[in-house]
């Protein structure tokens, strides 16, 4: 996410933090270069020529000039400038606990409408609601068959009608919702190449008949600034309340991101990142801020692991962990969480001082995960269980069942007897403590 604009600002500021003391001129010329970073980035000019004009009155005042680290004073600053462009606050919906609650969906075509419907509806039942769809696209038969697929895959029930009146098709949602014991209905919308007088009118007219509880805009991250002119537009038409910036998982910019609460005064609520149904995030200025600025994001990190982790089995593991009780089979679990979170490199990408310059170095390869468990499936139970009974001939077969060579079943035996060895050793603290308290040497 944002990999170049990360990049860019760490390189401005490593330069000053380098530096004792800083002097008006430092400040400028660095700020400069943080000017010629966002732009690059695809933020709206007007935006950026603020911002950085408030970021040099704040850090040629005194509160940079008298503290310790001044460099590290004038990042704080740009960090706290950018949450206040991006709206201060996280977007909290809240649902009708009376009746049920109705959200409408718009943009423009290919912005990822039909994909952040099924993103959401996952999202409300995680805490608790009972979703239903609504098929309001109806110019392309296959748009309503893919918001069919999306309900099939997740078990959430589709409203469609075969007609060309999309506030019959909403009439016929409200109906059903209460037939089906839903208190959250999504309406999945048509999208346009341009923005176009016949498509305002349609969803105005949506609008006036639903009365929605929120209205999202869903934008194209990678469109930057595109995005923004056109959210100007679908706000100035139907005061939407809130913004979804769908794929930034792919190489946007951060324009839109950095330009939309600005420009529109809506506030970006969530974020897609990925195609499948669990790649969404709330968004929250700060963590946005942080990321931005190469610090990472841990507490985002944390709830992506707790919202895909199974909590049961994570118990069950630990207390087979205290047992020194782990086993391949529990690897193979841990792994298929892992791999439940999303692609490594985007995981990584969340702690802090893991840029994603040094990721492209790594390149964590997602295929690594993918032969593990093929060498795993291709042990029998037995040998999950007892790794120890995995002799010579053991060694060949699973080699060729799963298609990997007996160096690297070798490795993989190797590795996981280490890790027993270090589990054991946090079991047993006191016994073969090395240095600086930790059982293993790092
Ligand atoms: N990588 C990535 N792809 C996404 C994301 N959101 C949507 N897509 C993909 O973008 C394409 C368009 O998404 P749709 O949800 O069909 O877009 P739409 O706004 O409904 O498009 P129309 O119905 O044609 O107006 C699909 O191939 C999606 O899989 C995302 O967050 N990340
Ligand atoms: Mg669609």
């Amino acid at each position: 996410m944002f990999g170049e604009l990360t990049e860019r600002l760490n390189g401005v500021f490593k330069k000053l933090k380098g530096k004792g003391k800083l002097s008006e001129q430092n400040i400028k010329d660095s700020l400069r270069e943080v000017r010629r970073a966002l732009l690059e980035a695809d933020v709206n000019f007007k935006i950026v020529k603020n911002f950085i004009s408030e970021v040099q009155t704040r850090a040629v005042g005194q509160e940079v000039m008298k503290s310790l680290q001044p460099g590290q004073q004038v990042v704080k600053i740009v960090h706290e400038q950018l949450i206040h462009l991006m709206g201060n606050d996280s977007f909290k919906v809240k649902l009708q606990s009376n009746r049920v609650s109705k959200i409408m969906l718009v943009g423009l075509q290919g912005a990822g409408k039909t994909t952040a419907c099924a993103k959401l509806s996952q999202y409300f039942r995680k805490k608790g609601s009972k979703p239903i769809m609504a098929a309001c696209d109806i110019y392309r038969p296959a748009a309503i068959e893919q918001l069919k697929v999306l309900g099939r895959q997740l078990d959430i029930p589709v409203i469609s009608e075969d007609t060309k009146d999309v506030v019959k098709i909403a009439r016929t949602a409200i109906k059903n919702a209460e037939n089906l014991f839903s208190n959250l209905i999504i309406f999945d919308t048509a999208g346009r190449l341009h923005v176009d007088e016949k498509m305002m009118m349609e969803l105005r007219e949506l609008k006036s008949f639903l009365k929605p509880d929120y209205i999202f805009f869903v934008a194209d991250a990678m469109t930057g600034q595109d995005a923004v002119t056109v959210a100007k537009e679908f706000n100035e038409q139907l005061s939407f309340d809130g913004v979804i910036l769908t794929k930034m998982d792919g190489d946007a910019r951060g324009g839109a991101a950095l330009s939309i609460k600005a420009v529109t005064n809506k506030p970006v609520a969530f974020v897609g990142a990925g195609e499948k149904a669990n790649d969404l995030e709330e968004f929250y200025p700060d963590r946005m801020a942080s990321r931005i600025l190469g610090m990472g994001d841990v507490l985002s990190l944390i709830e992506k692991a707790e919202s895909s982790m199974d909590k049961e089995k994570a118990e069950k593991l630990a207390e087979r962990l205290k047992k020194n009780q782990f086993t391949f089979s529990d690897f193979l679990d841990q792994l298929h969480q892992i791999k439940k979170m999303g692609p490594l490199d985007q995981i990584l990408s969340m702690i802090p001082g893991v840029n994603s310059k040094a990721l492209k170095d790594v390149k964590i390869d997602d295929k690594e995960i993918s032969k593990i468990e093929a060498i795993i499936y291709s042990m029998t139970k037995k040998e999950r269980e007892i790794p120890g009974i995995i002799n010579g001939s053991r060694r060949i077969r699973i080699a060729k069942g799963s298609g990997t060579s007996v160096q690297q079943i070798n490795r993989l035996l190797k590795q996981f007897t280490q890790m027993k060895k270090m589990i054991k050793m946090f079991n047993n603290p006191k016994k073969k403590k090395g240095k600086n308290g930790f059982p293993f040497k790092i």
